[in-house]
Order: C-alpha cells, then sequence, then structure tokens
C-alpha cells in the first residue's frame, strides 16, 4: 500500500521534535509492511474543528493522489471519531479512492498483524471493537441528522441495518469478553502458584524497540523475537534467570517480556492488553530498558514513566541504558552525568556487558 503521511503539530514544535515523530511514523507504517510515499507536517495550534487537518491540506492531498497513486492517507495523531468522518466523506464527495486513518488505526492493523496467539487476536478484536464504537455512533448520528431529505423506507432500511450492525457488535464483544475470562483464571492460577514459591517477578518495560526481548534472550534461555520492528512483541513472555549470590544458594526470579510503549498510546489500546500485563503490572520490581543510542533519549523515559502512571504501575525501578555498543564513551559519560539522579546501569544486550552489576542491582531490589 502507497502511503501519504500527515502530521499535525503546533507551531512552537521544533524541527528536530517534528522530524524524529516523522521517523517514528514511517517506521510504524514500514511495520505495518506499506510505503511512504509523500510526507505532509502542518504547522497549525488548534486542529481542525471537522477534520482535524483542515480542508485545505486534505485537497492539496487529494490532487496529490491522482499525480503518485497513493491508497492510504495515515494522519500522525488521534482523531475524533467525527473528523475521521468527516475525512472519509469528503474523499468520496471527491470521488477519491483515498481511505483515511488516525494514529489509533494504524497501531490497531500492526497489532493484528503481529498477534500470533489466540488469546492475543481476542484482545485485539476487542480493542478494535471498542475502538469502533464511538465511530458507529457518531456515524448514526452525523446521517440522522441528513434525513430530512430521505424517503420513509430508506429510513426504516437504514436504521433496521444499523441496529444490526450494533446487535452484532455487542454480541461479539460479549463472545470475546467470556473466552478471554477463561485466559484469564488459568493465569490467575499460575500466579498463584509461583506466590506460593515465593518467585520475585521483574517485569521489563520500555519504549518499543529499546531491546526489551534482546535482554531477555540474554539474561534467560528464552528464545523471544526480537527485531528491528516497532512492536515486534505483543504478548507476554515469562523467562527464569538465575542469579549468584554470596553464600553460593543463587536465586532465581522472573522475567516479563511485554508489549513496548511509545508516544500517544492511548490508554484504551494498553488497556486491550490488561489480562496479559496483569502479571506484569503485580511485578516486585520494573527494569526500564532506554536505547542510550536514541537522540530523544529523555523524551522517551518520559513517555514511558506517563504510561506506567497511567495504568497504575508504581513498583520500584531499575533503568538500564541499552545499546551502549552503538555509542561513545563520551556520550555515555554525557549520558551518565544528565540522568544521575536515576542511578542508571549502562548495558550492551548484544555484548552482554555490564551484566553482573545488572544482576546484583536487580539482588538488591529482591
Ligand atoms: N546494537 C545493538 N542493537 C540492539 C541491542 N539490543 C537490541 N538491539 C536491536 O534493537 C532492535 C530491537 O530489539 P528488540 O529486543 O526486539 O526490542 P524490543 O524492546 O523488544 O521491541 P518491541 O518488542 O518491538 O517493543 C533489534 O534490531 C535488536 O537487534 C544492543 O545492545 N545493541
Ligand atoms: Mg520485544
Amino acid at each position: 500500500m502507497k502511503v501519504i503521511l500527515v502530521d499535525i503539530v503546533p507551531h512552537w514544535t521544533k524541527d528536530e521534535e517534528h522530524e524524529d515523530r516523522m521517523i517514528e511514523l514511517e517506521n510504524l507504517v514500514a511495520t505495518y509492511g506499506s510505503l511512504v510515499v509523500m510526507k505532509k507536517v502542518q504547522k497549525r495550534n488548534t486542529p481542525d474543528y471537522h477534520t482535524f487537518v483542515g480542508s485545505g491540506k486534505l485537497e492539496e492531498v487529494m490532487h496529490l493522489w491522482d499525480e503518485i497513486g497513493a491508497d492510504l492517507v495515515i494522519i500522525g495523531n488521534i482523531l475524533k471519531p467525527a473528523q475521521i468522518f468527516h475525512i472519509n466523506e469528503l474523499f468520496e464527495k471527491a470521488k477519491s479512492k483515498l481511505k483515511a486513518w488516525d494514529r489509533v488505526d494504524l497501531i490497531l492493523k500492526i497489532f493484528e498483524l503481529h498477534a500470533t496467539s489466540p488469546e492475543a487476536r481476542l484482545q485485539i478484536e476487542l480493542a478494535a471493537i471498542k475502538h469502533m464504537w464511538p465511530r458507529i455512533f457518531w456515524m448514526w448520528l452525523e446521517l440522522s441528522r441528513q434525513w430530512w431529505g430521505w424517503s420513509w423506507a430508506m429510513r426504516w432500511l437504514w436504521e433496521t441495518n444499523t441496529e444490526i450492525m450494533k446487535r452484532h457488535l455487542r454480541e461479539n464483544e460479549k463472545k470475546i469478553l467470556e473466552k478471554l475470562q477463561v485466559y484469564a483464571k488459568t493465569r490467575a492460577q499460575h500466579r498463584q502458584s509461583r506466590k506460593r514459591k515465593e518467585l520475585k517477578t521483574i517485569w521489563i518495560v520500555g519504549y518499543t524497540n529499546a531491546g526489551k526481548s534482546s535482554l531477555m534472550n540474554a539474561l534467560t534461555h528464552k528464545w523471544v523475537l526480537a527485531e528491528n520492528k516497532l512492536f515486534a512483541t505483543l504478548w507476554t513472555s515469562v523467562g527464569k534467570m538465575y542469579i549468584e549470590t554470596e553464600d553460593y544458594k543463587g536465586r532465581e526470579v522472573l522475567l516479563n517480556d511485554t508489549i513496548g510503549f511509545i508516544r500517544e498510546l492511548p490508554p484504551s489500546l494498553i488497556k486491550a492488553f490488561s489480562s496479559t500485563l496483569e502479571d506484569s503490572i503485580e511485578s516486585d520490581v520494573l527494569l526500564h530498558i532506554i536505547d542510550a543510542s536514541d537522540k530523544k533519549v529523555g523524551e522517551k523515559i518520559q513517555i514511558v514513566e506517563d504510561t506506567l502512571a497511567k495504568i497504575w504501575a508504581s513498583q520500584p525501578r531499575i533503568y538500564v541504558f541499552n545499546k551502549i555498543d552503538l555509542i561513545d564513551d563520551k556520550t555515555i559519560k554525557s549520558l551518565k552525568k544528565e540522568f544521575k539522579n536515576l542511578n542508571p546501569i549502562f548495558i550492551s544486550a548484544f555484548d552482554k556487558i555490564w551484566f553482573d552489576e545488572l544482576k546484583s542491582t536487580i539482588l538488591n531490589y529482591i
């Protein structure tokens, strides 16, 4: 699919900031397997009430569509149901084949693509239904406003169809929730059994692509998929790590590798993973993995912290700067200085360096 990317940022956004947003959006599109053929950044402080982007920009995009043959316009922000409806309506009226998605649509599509287990698929289906509800409701509201020109028969047909659609969604939602409850019950039993064995759990959290799964693989004998893609991991994997102790008895801890976070990830999408995240949310310690080679380290740390606050995770944290093989000593030194208050540990999951220090810090926390 050929994609035109449109991102709206306030006037005061620095160039490097919106470039960073754009790179991330492009990475998301690439993860979905599509190609960005055109990028548009628009600076405006208040989004357009009707279409978010503004009709002028949309006209421009529609003309481009003719020239470059794009299929999809992705808006890098989170839009209101009415706004996405108006954009698609505008495209339809202009007889354009373009469709519009917002950021949440794109992330949901990636989730759909990466969901491999039956439970993951159910959770994502549920998230998609929840995401569609306000849009359907809005579509109904908008179309019923146009009724005055309709015949009675048309109105009746349309109302009946909408009712069928709503009922279908409601029934689907109920069925999915019932199936998910079965999984949640099994998981709760496993959690109880781990508690009885007094095994401590550590949740590996962090921005997407920070290297969480790579670290999980390096510390345990698991093989979790780690690749240069956003949201490579969607599900929780649990692995056992052994830490040597001075009394030679050693300690075992459980590591949870889960979905990564990203800016503007709506809490409703995180909640879609609530059953698989339950284990992690109840963990004893958080290992916050940070990509040290990222130019926007501070911002990414803040986004992860904000997301954790939204899901009420308040455990003690160990901050781990990963990928130090990609940066020079001078950068490490300045990061150490800048983030001194976090007491971070600097490692490379690739080269397996500074793992002893990481393990002994973990030991202090459990
Ligand atoms: N150079 C270098 N690359 C690394 C290191 N750790 C991870 N990577 C690379 O970074 C990319 C992302 O790694 P993952 O382990 O999949 O990251 P993740 O945080 O699990 O990502 P998501 O599951 O998508 O949120 C992969 O291409 C890894 O090979 C490291 O220490 N050094
Ligand atoms: Mg991962």
